[in-house]
């Protein structure tokens, strides 16, 4: 079902029970039918069969890998990935007239999916202070605007720089050049709310943050192990290895509280099996986890694998420390507690276990079901820990495979988007660039929600993204951007962080991948790396969505020349005249990229260098893979609560709402819907069909956080647990519950209970769901400080 206005009611959701399978021709009626409906038959042809080519462009929906030049099909993308294209490469346009006609309030009181069906900006709007509209604005002055109040700054520190994971390596190292020539590592990102506990997880116990593995060991492994991952809608093209690792004879086993229908059963499009036939089961074992039982789940089966000296002797002795320390952890386990946290039977665990014991090359892939968990990291810890005991790392077949989510959040890490780049990355931009860069940490994603809130940033600049839909506690990051005298978004398309700004508010457009991007020197590609360390070009077919759009590129320079004029002369306007000047500086600042325009032009590009899955090298403290040992804790949900984890349906991107049908779990027609258990229901006094708000506390009794008006739907999910979808329940994760370490908010944790739709409570706290009508600046929630 594919609306194009907002005049829908939830009270029109239809649940039709979940599917069994995923993908088969409805995938690609799909696909088909909304690139028609956004772009026309033209700009489909163009966009979809350069999709993931060696001479096309990156899709821009995932950050799975391609495979190799030779072995791509000549429809290379999934259904999500086309309305990913379709989404950017739509034939409607959000024009000067458009911001004219429609205030910000009124704007404000449309729903995300509403604001995402007006098409593309084509010109650079401000919204001055004061103002109830955007008008346009030149880039040259809008360029002076953001230079003033960035050089009237106290400190370089009171501003943030956000990115998205969609920028291009040449827009990312760019960037984070400028947020350092200007003074500041505030360089937060989309990561610190999406794969940063793995990434310290990884950091701390193997030596480098990224997955282990590439394609070919997908395929050839004996197990692959699915934790908190949903690739049918999430990772789409994931289903055809899964399908290849089936043939060639591997196990699945797959833990989550939900039986996501990607992971039972694949119909590939492309296999007359898949169209016609019953497709291939995926799954051999599911465990359905309650929510965040896996920490004792990776113990309890360690404790097996140790009882049973299922161990890689050699490989521990020779490339590991802490095992005997991590022996005798979970020698420890307590078998009742597993028991209490996973909400699995024994037996269950020990098939899953058995499963480990049996398998030579076991390959474990995780996301957010991981992640976004207070013991995030302890947890992927807990994965290396099992991944070690059996020598599972630098070897075919096996290895970490952390999916990570935005198409180039990798590769922006790797160019040094990154609040604590170390020391050596600096010193490298040093010698490069000849100016001292700071050196004390910046603030991440929640840091700089806090500081914006407290005052001490004053100019947020995002490099894409929906920062306020994307983040934690929607109505303080609301006031926390409204505290700023300056707010810069350099987007694509509408969303809500252009409604709910600072002082002044300026839109910066920009081209997409799938556009052209022609600059002085000419035509120019980009390049991005994707969760395996694959590095590779990127050329987008299409004209611009308008002739006034400029690249990422040109808009950080241009932000820098006006910021920063001669200062630390950095040759702002040769790097954007030609992007191979961009390259060549990767080249020597950035580990691994030497060479790297020669790399980036081979068909299929390159793949950075990765110590434990080259050599079994491990760059840790102590030179060696390290075991960790983590107490296991229970979350506590009080009577009448549920833990209620927040997700994605298989009809958006993050906070793009492509349309109202997640047709695997088989809800249509809405989004305001929160899946319990048929029997927590009963016990809590509702019945399905009810509508309920949602509400938390934290801090303290009086003090409560609420989402309104959600539709029940009873489901197959694990007892004392619920689930939703994000956006919708962000305004329920308070910004200070954060993962140990990672910072990381946790967003897959929330303890909820219900009450009548309606309620008094929640209405006494005027705390609307983020896509409720509470949002124009006319009626502006006050917020309260937190903390
Ligand atoms: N089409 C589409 N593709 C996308 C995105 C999108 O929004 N739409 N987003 C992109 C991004 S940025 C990312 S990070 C990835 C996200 O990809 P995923 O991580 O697959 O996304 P989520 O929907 O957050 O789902 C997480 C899964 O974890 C399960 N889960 C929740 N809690 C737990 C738990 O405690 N334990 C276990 N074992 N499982 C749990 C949920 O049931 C769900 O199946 O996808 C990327 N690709
Ligand atoms: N409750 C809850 N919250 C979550 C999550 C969750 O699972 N639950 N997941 C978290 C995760 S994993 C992530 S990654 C974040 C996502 O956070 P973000 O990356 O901030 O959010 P997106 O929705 O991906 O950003 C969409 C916007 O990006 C802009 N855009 C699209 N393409 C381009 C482009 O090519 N260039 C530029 N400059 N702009 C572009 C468009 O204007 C679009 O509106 O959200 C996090 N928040
Ligand atoms: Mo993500």
């Amino acid at each position: 079902m594919s609306r194009r206005t907002d005049d829908y009611s939830e009270a029109d959701v239809e649940v039709h029970g979940p599917q069994d399978h995923a993908a088969g021709p409805t995938a690609v009626a799909v696909a088909m039918k909304r690139s028609l409906e956004r772009m026309g038959p033209v700009r489909t042809a163009r966009t979809l069969l350069a999709l993931n080519q060696a001479e096309g462009f990156d899709c821009m929906s995932c950050a799975w890998p391609d495979p190799d030049p030779g072995h791509r099909a000549v429809a290379e993308f999934c259904e999500n990935g086309a309305k990913a294209v379709a989404e950017e490469a739509t034939k409607d346009r959000a024009t000067p007239e458009f911001f004219a006609r429609h205030s910000i309030a009124e704007l404000a009181a449309r729903t995300e999916y509403w604001l995402g069906q007006q098409g593309r900006i084509t010109h650079p709007m401000v919204r001055r202070p004061n103002a109830s509209h955007y008008e346009p604005i030149e880039w040259d002055e809008a360029f002076r605007l953001v230079a003033g109040e960035l050089n009237g700054l106290d400190s370089p520190d009171g501003a943030t720089f956000y990115t998205s994971g969609r920028a291009s390596n040449e827009a990312a190292f760019a960037y984070q050049l400028f947020a350092r020539a200007f003074g500041t590592n505030n360089l937060p990102d989309c990561s610190n709310m999406c794969h940063e506990s793995t990434s310290i997880a990884l950091q701390e116990s193997i030596g480098i943050g990224k997955a282990s593995v590439t394609l070919p060991d997908l395929i050839g492994a004996d197990l692959i192990v699915i934790a908190g991952q949903n690739p049918g809608t999430n990772h789409p093209r994931m289903l055809t290895q899964l399908e290849h690792a089936k043939r060639n004879g591997a196990t699945i086993l797959t833990v989550n509280p939900l039986r996501e229908a990607g992971l039972t059963r694949f119909k590939n499009p492309q296999t007359p099996r898949g169209v016609v036939g019953p497709g291939t089961a995926l799954s051999d074992l599911h465990l359905p986890i309650r929510v965040n039982g896996d920490l004792a789940l990776f113990q309890a089966i360690g404790s097996l694998l140790v009882e049973w000296d299922a161990l890689d002797h050699d490989f521990i002795a020779q490339h590991t420390t802490g095992f005997d320390a991590w022996r005798a952890h979970v020698a420890q386990v307590d078998r009742d507690v597993v028991t209490r946290a996973t909400g699995l039977s024994w037996d269950r665990i020990t098939a899953a276990a058995e499963l480990l014991r049996d398998s030579r090359r076991t390959v474990f892939c995780w996301a957010m079901g991981l992640t976004q968990h207070r013991n995030g990291v302890a947890t992927i810890k807990e994965v290396v820990n099992l991944a070690l005991a059996q020598g599972n790392i630098g070897r075919p077949g096996a290895g970490l495979f952390p999916v990570r989510g935005h198409s180039n959040v990798q590769g922006d890490r790797t160019m040094g988007i990154w609040e604590r780049a170390p020391q050596s990355f600096l010193d490298a931009l040093q010698r490069e660039f000849g100016f001292d860069p700071p050196r004390a940490h910046g603030f991440d994603t929640v840091d700089s929600i806090r500081a914006m809130r407290d005052g001490v940033v004053k100019v947020f600049v995002g490099l894409g993204g929906n920062f306020l839909q994307a983040a934690p506690d929607t109505q303080v990051t609301a006031a926390a951007l409204r505290n700023c005298l300056l707010t810069v978004q350099i987007s694509t398309k509408l969303n809500r962080s252009h409604l709910i700004g600072g002082r002044t508010a300026l839109i910066l457009p920009t081209l997409g991948r799938t556009e052209q991007d022609v600059q002085e020197s000419g035509p120019q590609f980009v390049t991005v790396e994707d969760s395996t360390c694959s590095v590779h070009a990127s050329r987008g077919p299409l004209p611009p969505a308008s002739p006034h759009l400029r690249s990422e590129v040109a808009i950080i320079t241009g932000i820098a020349e006006a910021t920063l004029g001669a200062r630390h002369g950095i040759d702002w306007a040769g790097m954007r005249a030609d992007y191979r000047r961009i390259r060549d500086h990767i080249s020597r600042v950035v580990p691994g990229c030497e060479s790297y325009e020669v790399n980036v032009r081979r068909p299929g590009g390159f793949v950075l260098p990765h110590p434990p899955r080259d050599t079994r090298t491990f760059e840790t403290e102590s030179g060696r893979a390290e075991f960790a040992c983590s107490p296991v804790e229970i979350v506590d949900v009080p009577d009448g609560h549920l833990l209620l984890q927040t997700l994605r349906s298989h009809d958006q991107f993050n906070t793009t709402i492509y349309g109202l049908s997640d047709r695997y779990r088989g809800i249509e027609g809405g989004r305001r819907v929160v899946f319990a258990h048929p029997d927590d229901i009963t016990a809590l006094g509702y019945r399905d069909g009810d509508h309920v708000d949602l509400v938390t506390h934290w801090g303290g009794d009086d003090h409560i956080r609420c989402a309104t008006d959600f539709r029940l739907v009873a489901y197959d999910v694990p007892r004392g647990t619920a689930a939703a979808y994000y956006p919708e329940t962000n305004p329920l994760v308070p910004l200070d519950s954060t993962a140990l370490k990672s910072n990381q908010p946790v967003s897959k944790s929330v303890v909820v209970r219900f009450t009548e739709a309606g309620s008094q409570e929640c209405a006494a706290q005027g705390a609307q769901g983020a896509l409720g009508h509470d949002w124009s600046h006319k009626s502006r929630p006050e917020i309260r400080h937190l903390s």
